[in-house]
């Protein structure tokens, strides 16, 4: 997207993609303007370090962090912003993501991160939360996300079974 990223998807390795690309999709869905990127906590802390600050120095603000392992990336970000940080857990390792959520949902008291669901039904959960978060200050986009809804229940309620 060319406009200003209200909200930045990282990622702490490209094989992370698999998952966070569930939240691309909806942002795209929704309209958001955002960007996706590969920077690790503990490969490339400088640049990520810089990406944030420039990044919600420019506007962003949401920013939804997919890692795996011993997943500290949302807690460093945290660490470094006031912006909202929503945590999605990658099933990585032979621990299939209890590792990676454990890391993410028990951060100390005073630096919060919001952390859902392993794998992609996280990461789509991640983007609706933050349409939620900025549809508060923007009625255009809460009425996409209404719809959204609208649609989905739309598809519950028509769903045929085998006879
Ligand atoms: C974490 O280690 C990444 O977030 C990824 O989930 C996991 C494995 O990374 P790669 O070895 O595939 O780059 O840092």
């Amino acid at each position: 997207m060319s406009e200003q990223p209200l909200v930045g998807v990282v990622m702490g390795s490209k094989s992370d993609y698999e998952v966070l690309s569930a939240a691309v999709e909806i942002l795209k869905t929704l309209g958001i303007a955002h960007v996706a990127r590969v920077l690790s906590a503990h490969r490339t802390p400088d640049q990520l370090f810089e990406w944030v600050e420039k990044s919600t120095a420019q506007g962003m603000c949401v920013i939804i962090a997919g890692a795996g392992g011993a997943a500290h990336l949302a807690g460093v970000i945290a660490a470094k912003t006031l912006v909202p940080v929503l945590a999605v857990p990658i099933a990585a390792t032979p621990l299939n993501g209890l590792d990676s959520l454990l890391a993410m949902v028990q951060m100390p008291k005073g630096v919060p991160v919001a952390t859902l669901a392993i794998g992609k039904p996280g990461a789509a959960n991640a983007a609706l939360f933050a349409a939620e978060i900025l549809a508060l200050s923007d009625a255009a986009l809460h009425k996409r996300l209404a719809d959204w809804r609208v649609a989905r229940a739309q598809e519950v309620l028509e769903a045929t079974l085998p006879e």
